[in-house]
């Protein structure tokens, strides 16, 4: 491709795109290519795959095409749908609340806390109520980290006391009293029937009962966590996919100091 085109194309690019109606883009700007797949609980056959395009033209896909249907089991059909969705998003309306810190690095975490807070910070973590999902908490606090950050253990300045899955709020509570804990942190990764609402919010009335809510910093974190989630049900900070333990240090450290919790 010439230099000469490419800057063309480049120069109609900018012009078309509207951020006020933001469409996904597959091959030309503004054309609402999509893809999507889904399992329905029919035969894998000509009646199945018109049954996947009406699907698809009820979420908003235009002309769809069933690009690939495979039986996973019998009487259930996986489909691979394609098509242009007819709906756009205003993205210059969009808020979203983040957490406001930028990350240090392990060390200077520890030397943050060595300066600032001049004693080991004691830090609790469990995946609480039923939820049976260890892998999110382990990556943030086990020694060996996750993706290439370390994890609590591993903090020279840090306690850190992961209590495991299916820990009962009662006891998790417990255990933050016995330990002193100024941060504790929890998971939840199974979102059905909002179980997670319900157990993260039981969570904060038992430290409120308790009378240790103000003093502690209460995280949450899991697949489907947001940091707004999270601040509606009364908690500190939430994180989601993509953060790890030196994100969560470091907003828990800062906290600690600007709430003046040492
Ligand atoms: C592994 C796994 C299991 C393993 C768990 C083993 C273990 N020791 O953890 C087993 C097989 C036991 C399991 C069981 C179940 N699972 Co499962 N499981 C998964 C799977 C495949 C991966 C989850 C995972 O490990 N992710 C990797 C970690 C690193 O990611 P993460 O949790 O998001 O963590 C990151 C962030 O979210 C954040 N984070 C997480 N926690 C915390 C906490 C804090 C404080 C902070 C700051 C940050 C933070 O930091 C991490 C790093 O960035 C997912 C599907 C998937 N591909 O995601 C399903 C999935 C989570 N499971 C699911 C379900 C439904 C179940 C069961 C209920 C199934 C059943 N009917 O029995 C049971 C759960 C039973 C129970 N009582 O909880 C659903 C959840 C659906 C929903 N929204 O509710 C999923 C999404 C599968 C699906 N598509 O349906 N599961």
């Amino acid at each position: 491709m010439s230099g000469g085109l490419y800057s063309m194309e480049k120069k109609d690019f900018d012009k078309t795109l509207d951020l006020t109606k933001v469409s996904p883009y597959g091959d030309t700007m503004n054309d609402g290519k999509v893809q999507v797949s889904f399992t329905l609980p029919v035969e894998d056959n000509e009646k199945g795959v018109e049954a996947a395009k009406i699907l698809a033209k009820n979420m908003g896909i235009e002309n769809p095409s069933v690009v690939c249907h495979k039986e996973l089991y019998k009487g259930f059909t996986f489909f691979v749908v394609y098509g242009s969705l007819k709906y756009t998003v205003d993205y210059t309306q969009i808020h979203v609340e983040t957490v406001d810190v930028e990350t240090m690095s392990m060390k200077e975490v520890d030397e943050y806390i060595k300066e600032n807070i001049k004693e080991k910070v004691v830090v609790v973590g469990a995946s609480t109520g039923t939820d049976a999902h260890t892998v999110g908490i382990d990556a943030i606090m086990n020694m060996k980290g996750y993706a290439g950050h370390y994890g609590l253990e591993r903090y020279e300045m840090i306690e850190a006391y992961n209590l495991g899955s299916q820990v009962p709020n009662e006891e998790f509570v417990k255990k933050a009293i016995e330990l002193n804990a100024k941060v504790l942190l929890v998971s939840q990764t199974v979102t059905q029937k909002n179980i997670h609402i319900k157990n993260l919010t039981h969570l904060v009335e038992l430290l409120e009962a308790e009378g240790i809510r103000e003093k502690i910093v209460l995280i949450c974190g899991g697949p489907r966590i947001t940091h707004e989630l999270a601040k509606e049900l009364g908690y500190d900070a939430g994180f989601g996919p993509g953060k790890y333990a030196d994100d969560v240090a470091t907003f828990a450290v800062s906290e600690i100091v600007n709430r003046n919790l040492i």
